[in-house]
């Protein structure tokens, strides 16, 4: 062996000991690290990375600029219609090539490609979702070895599918303002590599995930999977599924001893076995004492989250061989309930989960790739992101059907934060082939991920696609002309293969046949519901993009939102980096061409009109920064509205029976790349106002006030992890807080919770929350408030209105002379909490009053903890909106977008950067919705 092959084999065996827990008695020859990549015509021959893709590849060698600078998507459309090849040579020792089996191990081929080993093919790939292993003892020599991967362009190979297929597979190609390329459902390829609404065309070809080389004589560990299940007498079991690959050259079974002990508890399990290549597999129950002492997993803010090591091995007979394999799980139950809202089951069912028996909000949103290029998905950047969403009281998060299944950190970090993954199978927005190898490739991608996520604590759902059922129902691909063909094509791969995979692998999660769906309606329907979009049953995806987004009653009362959302540009600091000069126009051709919903830049103008005025500053790059702002305005108190509504409905039935809402997961977390989308987080981890909004929306403890007709409504909302669900005679559900087991600040005492409600003065006491809301009328002219009102509240559900009033009286009491002139700000217990909100009586565009605020940062101090700073501001008149941003320092402020209505307030920065104060002072930046407006000359 090579000194470098001797030395990545070592680093593989180190991190595969301490990253995944595997560790090999026999030989392992990691091939990651440094390949030669060319095109067809040679005219490029490059070093490139594995795991990566060409594009790297040549961004790396300096080949091409920044893919995402600009319209680069289009200029570089070449590269993913090119073919590409990657090329290594590493070195095999007479010891490795003496084994039984020798083995290529590929985590991840994107997509279709032809394995060679020393110019013999020795397998091919045509999914990049599966893990292939091929047989490579016969090609393999002692000495030096080439390794060739031989990828087909991904464009002209689904054209070519797409075109040798007996009949259309809609759609056929994206809208043309993605810039997009055609027939991506033909290949089982992440599918929005070929552009999306929000992502640009960067159809990948390479190695995308690990790959190395195994030798054993006897057998190893490819797969353990885990379900935890509780008994009815209230004791735990832990259910472990080993899969092996057996060596199939002596023809004799191998015998061999299977031990499976889970760290620093007295579990242990062992059984002898006689293994053959098929039968491979083994299943084993261990039943939990009592004095293990089990401790639960639960979601974000709802208690801990406690992860568990099983470590498996398999030992050979003679003692030669040992394979081990150690996976994290957790101890938690789900359920999703999903029985009749009421006796005579006329209103719909259920739709919510429950964990470890405590029925749980979700609260989240919807995860797409990190980047076009998964390489540079970092750990550190996914988890930047998923920590941003437990920092804003997020339990949940859908990994949407057009991406990937997420890496292992995706899910270790999942698993360690909280959030709740609903998984959907990687299928999206189109139908799909059913042809036998197609589906043969899918029954392979199945088996493979399922059992790759089956330990996971943090997965609770997996769904069969996005948005299919309802695709084909409301005939978006014009499937109508022959529905039965393409409805029978839908049950041949969701229900046949997808779900037929899935009941023989996993059932301990529930399976939802697509997104959004009816559940149990749909399967009754025969698969496609004849309303999937119904509010009564499962969730819905709803887009409102022209309706005044502020008003609540616009939207729709389901059982679970999963998903809705606004749009808005990105900060000029995350444009800059690939708008010039020229771009930085909302009307410019780059601000368009980065824009792909259909009129999505017309819409949010349209939207902006809607509530604020439109920024007029004559400078014209100042004015692009001010409708960016405005942009995020819009969708901050859009995405605000809606959530808000949805909590408040978890207690509330309309006579129709549309409520109980149990979920909202918005469109989406972070964006793929730098353009108008409706992300919270830009490109590279800066917050949207939106994401500050969500911080508050989503609090354990919220106001939430709103026009009710002539009256203002308040509402008050409480997420505890001790909920109880009553049931009414007529079956509906009310959730009840439980205090009685539970001391009040326990509740909150979660250290990922932030702006925790300390001092909001509520008294909880058996299943009662008491305290006093403070309603306060303001004019916007002035800082001191016209009327105060305290007023005694008491609930006992979840989420409850505590004060309904006449706006008019209100005004008469306070002395406002009309609605333009006044807004509602609320609090409990101390008005400078962070939880504490504000209603506005009209749209900003016609408040009369407002002024210019003269806002000064007047000082930043270290702390309160390391990398924190206080922020003071001041201000001289109300201000809405106050937005910080401190340019080109990384972080992210306790607060922002609020409205300030007191001449002082402080706020926190956490700067995600060593930074010190001098430069952060100088970086820091304040504005406020009065400063996008200039005198007309
Ligand atoms: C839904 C999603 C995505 C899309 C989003 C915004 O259709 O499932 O496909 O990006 O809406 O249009």
């Amino acid at each position: 062996m090579a000194g470098d092959e001797i030395r990545k084999a070592f680093v593989l065996v180190f991190f595969l000991i301490t990253e995944t827990g595997l560790c090999f008695s026999f030989s392992t020859l990691l091939l990651n690290g440094q390949w030669m990549v060319y095109n067809k015509d040679m005219s490029f021959v490059i070093p490139g990375n594995v795991p990566g893709s060409m594009y790297t590849a040549l961004l790396d060698s300096g080949k091409i600029q920044d893919p995402y600078y600009r319209n680069n998507d289009v200029v570089y459309r070449w590269i993913g219609r090119d073919d590409w090849t990657y090329t290594r040579n590493f070195t095999v020792t007479a010891d490795l090539l003496q084994m039984r089996s020798v083995v290529l191990v590929c985590e991840g081929l994107d997509t279709i490609s032809l394995v060679y080993i020393n110019d013999r093919p020795v397998g091919k790939s045509d999914n990049m979702f599966v893990c292939y292993v091929f047989n490579i003892k016969s090609a393999l020599k002692v000495g030096l070895n080439t390794i060739t991967v031989k990828f087909w362009s991904a464009v002209n190979t689904a054209a070519s599918l797409a075109e040798s297929y007996p009949y259309w597979v809609p759609p056929q190609c994206p809208y043309p303002g993605q810039n997009g390329e055609c027939h991506v459902n033909m290949i089982r390829k992440e599918q929005c590599s070929f552009s999306w609404d929000w992502g640009p065309s960067f159809p990948t070809q390479g190695i995308w995930r690990d790959i190395y080389i195994q030798a054993y004589n006897t057998a190893i560990i490819r797969d353990v999977t885990t379900e935890t299940n509780k008994t009815k007498d209230g004791l735990w079991s832990l259910t472990v599924g080993v899969f092996l690959e057996v060596q199939n050259v002596t023809g004799y079974p191998v015998g061999g001893q299977i031990e499976a002990r889970v760290d620093n508890t007295t579990l242990r399990y062992t059984q002898d076995v006689m293994l053959t290549p098929e039968q491979n597999n083994l299943t084993f129950t261990m039943k939990i004492p009592p004095s293990v002492g089990i401790k639960l997993w639960w979601p974000n803010e709802y208690g801990e989250q406690s992860l568990y090591n099983l470590n498996v091995a398999f030992t050979s007979k003679d003692g030669a061989e040992v394979s081990n394999k150690k996976v994290r799980f957790g101890f938690r139950t789900v359920e999703l309930v999903q029985d009749y809202v009421s006796v005579n089951k006329t209103q719909g069912r259920h739709f919510y989960f429950r964990i470890n028996g405590v029925p749980i909000f979700f609260k989240g949103s919807n995860w797409v790739p990190a980047d076009s290029f998964p390489e540079r998905a970092t750990k550190d950047r996914v988890y930047q992101y998923l920590k941003s969403a437990a920092d804003v009281h997020m339990n949940s998060m859908r990994v949407w059907g057009g991406g990937v299944y997420e890496s292992e950190a995706f899910y270790d970090i999942a698993d360690e934060l909280g959030i709740m993954i609903w998984q959907d199978f990687m299928f999206g927005c189109a139908m799909y082939p059913t042809d036998s190898s197609f589906l043969n490739s899918v029954r392979q991608e199945v088996t493979y991920q399922v059992r790759r996520l089956k330990h996971r604590p943090s997965v609770v759902a997996y769904s069969g696609n996005n948005e299919n059922e309802k695709a084909l129902r409301q005939d978006w691909y014009l499937t109508d002309v022959n529905y039965t063909l393409y409805y029978n094509d839908y049950l041949k791969l969701y229900r046949d293969t997808v779900y037929d995979v899935v009941k023989n692998e996993d059932t301990s999660r529930p399976f939802l046949p697509s997104s959004p769906t009816n559940g149990i309606l749909s399967i009754q329907e025969g698969w496609i519901a004849q309303q999937p979009w119904d509010e009564h049953y499962g969730d819905i995806h709803d887009y409102r993009y022209l309706d005044p987004y502020f008003d609540p009653s616009v939207y729709r009362i389901p059982r679970f939102a999963s998903e809705y959302g606004l749009q808005s540009l990105s900060s000029y600091e995350t444009l800059e980096k690939v708008y010039n000069e020229s771009d930085m126009d909302y009307w410019s051709d780059m601000n368009e061409h980065r824009q792909h919903h259909p009129f999505g830049n017309i819409e949010m103008m349209a939207e902006t009109i809607m509530y604020v005025q439109v920024p007029n500053c004559p400078d014209r790059k100042q004015k692009f920064k001010d409708l960016i702002y405005v942009t995020q305005i819009n969708q901050a108190i859009g995405m605000r509205t809606e959530t808000e509504h949805y909590r408040r409905h978890q207690n509330y039935l309309n006579a129709d029976g549309r409520g109980n809402t149990m979920g909202a997961l918005y469109w989406m977390l972070a964006d793929i790349w730098q353009a108008p989308s409706w992300a919270s987080i830009e490109y590279g981890g800066k917050w949207k106002m939106l994401h500050y909004f969500a911080e508050k929306f989503f609090a354990p403890l919220l106001i939430s006030p709103y026009d009710d007709g002539d009256n203002v409504n308040v509402f008050i909302i409480l997420d505890v992890a001790k909920v109880k669900e009553l049931r009414r005679p007529d079956n509906t559900v009310v959730f009840v807080p439980d205090f009685e087991s539970s001391s009040f600040p326990d509740i909150f005492g979660h250290p990922n919770t932030i702006g925790h409600p300390s001092g909001s003065g509520v008294h909880a006491s058996h299943q009662t929350l008491s305290g006093t809301l403070y309603i306060q009328m303001f004019t916007w002219q002035t800082l001191k408030p016209l009327f105060t009102w305290a007023v005694p509240f008491s609930m006992n559900t979840t989420s409850q209105s505590v004060f309904l009033r006449n706006v008019n009286d209100m005004m008469l009491e306070a002395g406002c002379p009309r609605r333009i002139s006044c807004f509602l700000f609320f609090y409990l217990g101390d008005p400078y909490n962070s939880m504490a909100t504000w209603h506005v009586l009209s749209a900003y565009k016609d408040a009369v009053g407002l002024q210019k605020a003269n806002i000064q940062i007047t000082s930043i101090q270290a702390g309160p903890n390391t990398g924190m700073f206080t922020v003071t501001l001041s201000t001289d008149a109300i201000a809405p909106f106050v937005w910080l941003e401190a340019y080109g320092v990384k972080g992210r402020f306790s607060e922002n977008g609020f409205l300030m209505v007191h001449s002082q307030k402080n706020v926190t920065f956490t700067a995600w950067e060593v930074v010190d104060i001098p430069t952060l002072h100088k970086s820091m930046s304040v504005k406020s919705l009065m400063d996008v407006y200039y005198p007309v000359q």
